[in-house]
Formats: structure tokens, C-alpha cells, sequence
């Protein structure tokens, strides 16, 4: 297997470019090149758009912090979603008497049964009619609305600015949700900041890095490549994955543990650190709280009393933890294995602890990195699209803050409680709590868990306003649905999992009568009472820097120049701090806080009905819910069709071969899937990716919160497997079919 990561070899000279036509067929020159950032991934790779007569022929890596010019299959040749002739070109307005049933899907290629076209006017008088009507008559908690991490900073800063002031709720929320809501929640409780301590190229100065329930070959490509050339100069790796995935051919230590069983692995590294004295006291002593606490805790968790639940033998924890403590430099990443569980809080903690214990964190090549997963996840979070914050992170609760919003926003009155979550929303909306919502840039009724719940509640509405670039499975819903911007076609910030915020710039303009995000959510705005005009995206900068103090230092000319800057930038010319908690942690009495944690089941266990666990998660090819991979033409030809990947000794063990189709069938629902087999998955688990609409993971899995994160727990269900069932068929339309009437 590849990781399919190419190096800087084409990194954007016109030399190149010529290079590769005197080999290939002759194409037209280049007519123009704009610098920009890649639309997937929170590693932000910096990229060169090269257009040809109105269209994206080619794109390459450009030099930048994050990626030297480098970048991955998705950043080389994911580009053409935006020409896909199945983009959202027209408003889009839902027919008299349509019936809304979660178990029909509109199809996009032929919608017309559904939804008539619109004009602007129309659809957005109609779309805030919808809303207003709702709020007038139910208050403003019977609303609420999903932004996007896919969207730039000002849009999603101005989309719950919208959500606040004119819906008058605290109900808005992001993927962010379903990603690192638990790993946040740890992090703000012990550190008090969620933010990542070191950015990703400190691999350089580590000289052991763990990563731990995450899969960066495949789901932060570039970043990967820095891990390993770190390692080929002698980093060593400690790899802790319940899947043997492709970095374990270079792991000093790969602990292949069984899911669900992280508390107890990384309790029995904390008990080992603890019982050979391999601790940082000073550090300890100057900088944590709550020592004692865990100590007590771990007590019991030595890892030859764990082994029996983790799998792992004494001694190769024992390693581990010794290489961890003792490195000179030791950095931590984790991703999505840790975050997505019932546990999920309680996993980050003691990842935290193991951190404070043996201070390593607050240097160069050490500290914690809880890689972010959308290109803007990190961004979106930072500018309030959270229910629980406003900009930066300041509480809704604080009357002092919530004073400050009021006075900024000039808007008084402000919703003073939380509040709901993403999958709290949809529960609400199943009960009728919650009658309209905004959804701009998410794909619930494919992302969130226990689809089928979800669609039931989409279905179930009053008033349903999108935002989409295409006529999405949760499109399907809508009363009305805006045709948007592509990240290829907007000005916008982003920000990445190094906490570097980068400049996105237009490439194309939007599509037929598509229009910007910005625009869209701003005339929406006005229709429900706001008095809003941002001439652009570096206006609406303006406002976020006086609400968030930790970007108040950058200015839109130095990201015109720079094209970066690391936040936190506090005052203007500050170069921004690349590594954090240097002296002091940001809670009150500047210390970290130990919080230990027990190790309990997970939430939806196996039994004599369903005896396999399934495990969730991505494709190096596909993106989410594959609304945009699956309509960039390379990617869907390189993945096609529903996978579900199984070792060899289980695919004997049901007697099915590759090929063979399956029938994967939880608590909750049933999926067909083609059998891959794969010797990285563990023995009584199997492995499905979420992209798929023929076979929707998340029909599947269960909708049990983390009690602190509120993020469900998506690597976890358990399933039965039946072999056979009709044949799976591919929804091909979905690489370019074409909508008719609407195709440009
Ligand atoms: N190609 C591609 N790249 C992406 C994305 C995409 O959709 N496609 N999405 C982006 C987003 S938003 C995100 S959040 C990131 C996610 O990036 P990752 O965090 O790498 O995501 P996953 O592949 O979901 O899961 C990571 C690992 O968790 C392991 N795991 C499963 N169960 C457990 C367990 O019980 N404990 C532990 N410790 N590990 C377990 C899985 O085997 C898997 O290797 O990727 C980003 N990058
Ligand atoms: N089973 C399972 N489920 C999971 C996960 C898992 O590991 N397993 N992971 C979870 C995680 S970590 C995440 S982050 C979520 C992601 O969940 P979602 O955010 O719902 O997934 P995406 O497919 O990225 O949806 C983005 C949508 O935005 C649209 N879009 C793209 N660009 C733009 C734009 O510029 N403007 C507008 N208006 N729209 C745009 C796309 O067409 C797409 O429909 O999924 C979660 N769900
Ligand atoms: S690593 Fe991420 S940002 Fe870079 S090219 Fe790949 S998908 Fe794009
Ligand atoms: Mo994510």
C-alpha cells in the first residue's frame, strides 16, 4: 500500500509544468496561477491553482510551514469537484406537498420531482419567512444551525453571529462535535486551552513521538512524511493502534491493543512512570495539580494486570512507557481512536497526564497534538461555532463576557444558557423541540451516528434553509437549498491543526447563479432583522480580531504577504507563538490539572447476537461523507464501491473471499458491503469507512454520548456479519451525472 504522498518535485515552477507536457499530450499553457491552500485536510498544505480557460487543469504543492511543498492524492488531484456538473447552479425551492420520508433520498441527478428552481430573491425571502415564522411564534430555542468547518473563519464567525443575535440561541454547532469534542473537553479542563501545544514539523526535534488512535498516512498525509523523515534521522516511534496501520513498519513499539481498552493501556503507562520513578517531579511539583489523585488511581492498573483487557504483554508497555518518559523529547499526537468513544474525555485525559507527569510539554519536539481533521476545524472552533462559547473561547455563561458580545455585536439580551450539541439537536428536533434549522457545508444525514434517527428527524422539520455546493443526502430535506461557493471560489482564512492561520483566494468565480457563502449567510442576516453590510471577508476580519484576543495581533495585509501567521499573535508585529505552554498554563492558577480516570466497557458491546466489533473511519482517497470525493473524478476511480475490510482468519471463518458481498447488520441497522481483506485489522473486529451511500457506516453505529464531549462513539459497535445479499450496487452518478435543467 501507498500512502500516496508525493514529494515537492512539482512545486509549481512553470519548468515543471513544461516538464510534464513534453512527456504527455499536448495541453494549453497555463493562463493563470493562484496561490492557495489545498480544501481537505487540517494539515493546510499550501498549493498552486494553474487554470486553463475558465477551469482547474493542475495543481501543485507550493512552499509553506505545513507542507514544503508537498501534498497528498486528495490535494494533487481532488480538485475538480468544483466543475462537477451535479453543483448546486440555482436556489432551489421545495414543491407544494413533497413529501419529506427519511427513507427516500432525493437523487441528485434528477431532483425535479422535488424542488423547482428559484430566484435569489425567492429563495432567500422564502428561506427566512421559514425561520422568522419559527422564532416569532416558539422563541429562538426551537431553532438552531450547523456551520462548516469546510467554510473559511468569516464565515463560520458570521454564521453564528447569525445564529446568536438574530435566531437569539445558543444552538449552533459544527462536526467538530463528531471529531475532537472530548479531546477539547479534556484539554480545556486540565490546560485550559484546546489549542495544540507544537505544530506537526516539530517531529524534527522529538526524539520519540507517539501517536496514538490516529492514521496519518492516510488522513494527514503530509504530516506523515515529516513523522518520517524524522524517523529515518533516528525519532523513534511509539505506535498504539488497535489496526496495524502503515506506519508500523517504522515503529520502535506498536502496540496492536483492542479497542475500546485505551484507559486501561495508557492508565498502566502512567503506572509504570509512577512506579520506577521515571517522573518529572520538579515539573510535577511547579506545574500540575492533583498528583496524588492519580497516583492512587493507577495504583491498580500495572500492565501486567491490564494485559488481560488490552492484549498487550507487561513488558512491551513497560518499553514504552520507559522510551516515552525517558526521551529527551517526547511528542504526542492522537486522533479520532482516542476522541470518538464514550470514553472519549477520559482517553484524552490521561494522555494529558502522561504529558504533565514527565514535562514533556512546553519545549521545542514536545507537548500534545490532537491532529485536526477538517481543513478549518480548528478555525471554526476558534470563532465561536461552538454552543458553549463565543469567539475565543469565552464562556456564554459569563455574565462579563456576555456583556462584552452584546456591547461588540450591539445586540442586547444575548442567550445566557449553552447551548445544544450536534447529535443533542437532532434528538431535539426528533421530539419537536427543535422545528427549523440552517445547515450550511454539513452532511448529517450521512455523518451523524444512527443515520436512520437522523433522517427521521430531518424529515421531521417544519423548515429546513442549506447552503450547499451539491444536493447532499441531507439536501434531501430541505425546504430551500442556496447554491454556494467551493473553497476554490472564496477569500476567506483558515485555520490549521498548527494553529497557523492561512490565506484561501479565489481561483473561479461560483457557478452559474451559484453566490459566496459570505454573501448568502449576510443576506439571510438581513431578511431576519440584522443590520448587516461586510463589504468582504477582511471586514468581517476586522471584527473577529477585536473579539478574539488571540488573533488580535494578525492583520489582513501581513496574511496578503506572509500568506501565515501563527496564532496566538496578541499585538500586531508579535510573530506568533509556534509553541505554547512554555512557562504557565492558561487556567486560573496557571497550573495543569491531573484528572484521573477508571476504565469502564464501552458503550455498545458485543454479544452472542452481535459478536464482531466494527470499527469506522476514512479512506485515503474519500473525504467524510464523500459529498466532494466522490465527485472528483481520480479519487472515485480509485475507490468506487463500499469496502468492508476484514482480516484473512475471519474472512475463513465466514467463508467469504474477497469480492464477496456481506451483510454487516448492528443494533441499530443493516448495510451491504463488498468484502477487502486486510491483515491490519485485529482478529473479531472489522473495518468499514464512512464515504458511502450505497452502505452508510452509520446506519450502523450507536448514538451513546461522551458525557463530557457529547461526541458519540463511532469506532465502537458491535455487529454480526452474514455473507451474502444481492449484489451492491455503485452509485456511480454520483462522479458527474448530470442535474438536469440546472447544468451548466
Ligand atoms: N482521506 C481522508 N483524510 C481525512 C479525512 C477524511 O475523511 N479522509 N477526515 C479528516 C478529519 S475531519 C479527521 S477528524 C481526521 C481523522 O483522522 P484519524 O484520527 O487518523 O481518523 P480515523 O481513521 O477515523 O481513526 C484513527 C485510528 O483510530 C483507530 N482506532 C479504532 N478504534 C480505536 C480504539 O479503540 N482506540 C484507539 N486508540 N484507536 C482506535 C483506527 O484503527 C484508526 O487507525 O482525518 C482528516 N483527514
Ligand atoms: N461513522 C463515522 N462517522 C463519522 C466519523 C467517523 O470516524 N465514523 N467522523 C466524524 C468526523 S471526525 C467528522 S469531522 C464528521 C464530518 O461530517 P460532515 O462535516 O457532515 O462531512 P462532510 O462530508 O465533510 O460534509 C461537508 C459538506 O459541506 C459541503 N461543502 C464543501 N465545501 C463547501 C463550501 O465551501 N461551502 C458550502 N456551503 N458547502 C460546502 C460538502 O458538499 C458536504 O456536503 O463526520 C463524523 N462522522
Ligand atoms: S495532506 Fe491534507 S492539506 Fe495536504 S494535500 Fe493532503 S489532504 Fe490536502
Ligand atoms: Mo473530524
Amino acid at each position: 500500500m501507498t500512502d500516496g504522498t508525493t514529494g515537492s518535485r512539482g512545486n509549481g515552477t512553470s519548468a515543471s509544468v513544461r516538464r510534464a507536457d513534453a512527456t504527455g499530450p499536448v495541453r494549453p499553457a497555463t493562463d493563470r496561477k493562484v496561490p492557495s491552500l489545498c480544501p481537505y485536510c487540517g494539515v493546510g498544505c499550501q498549493v498552486t491553482y494553474h487554470v486553463v480557460e475558465g477551469r482547474i487543469r493542475q495543481v501543485t504543492g507550493r512552499w509553506g510551514a505545513s507542507n514544503h511543498g508537498r501534498l497528498c492524492v486528495k490535494g494533487r488531484f481532488g480538485f475538480d469537484y468544483v466543475h462537477n456538473r451535479q453543483r448546486l447552479t440555482v436556489p432551489l425551492i421545495r414543491r407544494e406537498g413533497a413529501p419529506k420520508d427519511a427513507n427516500t433520498l432525493v437523487d441528485p441527478a434528477d431532483p425535479w420531482g422535488t424542488f423547482r428552481e428559484a430566484t435569489w430573491e425567492e429563495a432567500l425571502d422564502v428561506a427566512a419567512a421559514g425561520l422568522r415564522r419559527i422564532r416569532d411564534a416558539h422563541g429562538g430555542g426551537a431553532l438552531a444551525g450547523f456551520g462548516s468547518a469546510k467554510g473559511s473563519n468569516e464565515e463560520a464567525y458570521l454564521f453564528q453571529k447569525l445564529v446568536r443575535t438574530v435566531f437569539g440561541t445558543n444552538n449552533v454547532d459544527h462536526c467538530t462535535r463528531l471529531c475532537h469534542a472530548s479531546s477539547v473537553a479534556a484539554l480545556m479542563e486540565c490546560l485550559g486551552s484546546a489549542a495544540v501545544s507544537n505544530p506537526v514539523a516539530d517531529v524534527q526535534f522529538a526524539d520519540c513521538i507517539v501517536i496514538i488512535g490516529a492514521n496519518p498516512t492516510v488522513n494527514h498525509p503530509v504530516a506523515a512524511t515529516f513523522m518520517k523523515n524524522a524517523i529515518e534521522r533516528g525519532t523513534k516511534l511509539i505506535l498504539m493502534d488497535p489496526r496495524r496501520t502503515e506506519l508500523a513498519r517504522l515503529a520502535t513499539h506498536s502496540l496492536q491493543f483492542r479497542p475500546g481498552t485505551d484507559v486501561a493501556l495508557l492508565n498502566s503507562m502512567l503506572h509504570v512512570i509512577i512506579e520506577e520513578g521515571l517522573t518529572d517531579d520538579a515539573f510535577i511539583a511547579t506545574r500540575t495539580t492533583g498528583f496524588d489523585d492519580l497516583r492512587r488511581t493507577v495504583k491498580a492498573y500495572s500492565p501486567e494486570a491490564m494485559a488481560a483487557i488490552t492484549g498487550i504483554p507487561a513488558e512491551e508497555v513497560r518499553a514504552a512507557a520507559r522510551l516515552y518518559a525517558t526521551s529527551r523529547n517526547s511528542m504526542l499526537f492522537w486522533g479520532m481512536g482516542i476522541s470518538q468513544h464514550v470514553h472519549g474525555t477520559d482517553n484524552a485525559r490521561c494522555l494529558i497526564a502522561l504529558a504533565l507527569i514527565t514535562g514533556q510539554i512546553g519545549r521545542r519536539g514536545t507537548g500534545l497534538h490532537p491532529l485536526r481533521g477538517q481543513n478549518n476545524v480548528q478555525g471554526a472552533s476558534d470563532v465561536g461555532l461552538i454552543p458553549m462559547v463565543y469567539p475565543d473561547y469565552q464562556s456564554v455563561e459569563d455574565p462579563a463576557v456576555r456583556a462584552k458580545f452584546e456591547a461588540l455585536w450591539g445586540r442586547p439580551g444575548l442567550d445566557p444558557k449553552k447551548g445544544l450539541t450536534v447529535v443533542e439537536i437532532m434528538n431535539a428536533a426528533r421530539e419537536g423541540a427543535i422545528r427549523g434549522m440552517y445547515i450550511m457545508g454539513e452532511n448529517p444525514a450521512m455523518s451523524d451516528p444512527d443515520v436512520q434517527h437522523v433522517r427521521e428527524a430531518l424529515a421531521s422539520l417544519e423548515w429546513l434553509v442549506m447552503q450547499e455546493i451539491f444536493l447532499t443526502e441531507t439536501a434531501s430535506f430541505a425546504d430551500v437549498i442556496l447554491p454556494a461557493s467551493a473553497f476554490a471560489e472564496k477569500y476567506g482564512t483558515y485555520t490549521n491543526t498548527d494553529r497557523r492561520v492561512q490565506l484561501g483566494r479565489p481561483v473561479l468565480p461560483p457557478p452559474g447563479d451559484a453566490r459566496q457563502d459570505l454573501w448568502i449567510i449576510q443576506e439571510l442576516a438581513r431578511r431576519l432583522g440584522a443590520d448587516w453590510s461586510y463589504d468582504g471577508p477582511a471586514q468581517v476580519f476586522e471584527e473577529m480580531r477585536r473579539a478574539m484576543p488571540s488573533y488580535a495581533g494578525i492583520t489582513w495585509e501581513r496574511l496578503e504577504r506572509e500568506h501565515a501567521v501563527t496564532y496566538p499573535c496578541r499585538r500586531e508585529g508579535d510573530p506568533g507563538d509556534e509553541v505554547v505552554f512554555v512557562d504557565r498554563f492558561p487556567t486560573p492558577d496557571g497550573r495543569g490539572k491531573l484528572i484521573p480516570a477508571d476504565w469502564a466497557e464501552p458503550g455498545d458491546p458485543p454479544d452472542d447476537d452481535f459478536p464482531y466489533v466494527l470499527i469506522t473511519g476514512r479512506l485515503l482517497e474519500h473525504w467524510h461523507t464523500g459529498a466532494i470525493t466522490r465527485r472528483a473524478e481520480v479519487l472515485d476511480a480509485l475507490e468506487p464501491a463500499p469496502m468492508l475490510s476484514m482480516g484473512r482468519e475471519l474472512a475463513a471463518e465466514l467463508g467469504v473471499s474477497a469480492g464477496d458481498v456481506v451483510t454487516v447488520e448492528s443494533r441499530r441497522g443493516r448495510v451491504r458491503a463488498i468484502v477487502r481483506v486486510d491483515d491490519s485489522i485485529p482478529r473479531g473486529a472489522v473495518f468499514l469507512p464512512f464515504c458511502f451511500v450505497e452502505a452508510p457506516a452509520n446506519a450502523l453505529t450507536s448514538p451513546k454520548l461522551d458525557p463530557f464531549g457529547k461526541i458519540p462513539e463511532f469506532k465502537y459497535s458491535a455487529v454480526r456479519l452474514v455473507p451474502g445479499g444481492l449484489p451492491v450496487e455503485t452509485a456511480s452518478y454520483r462522479a458527474g451525472a448530470v442535474l438536469e435543467g440546472a447544468a451548466d
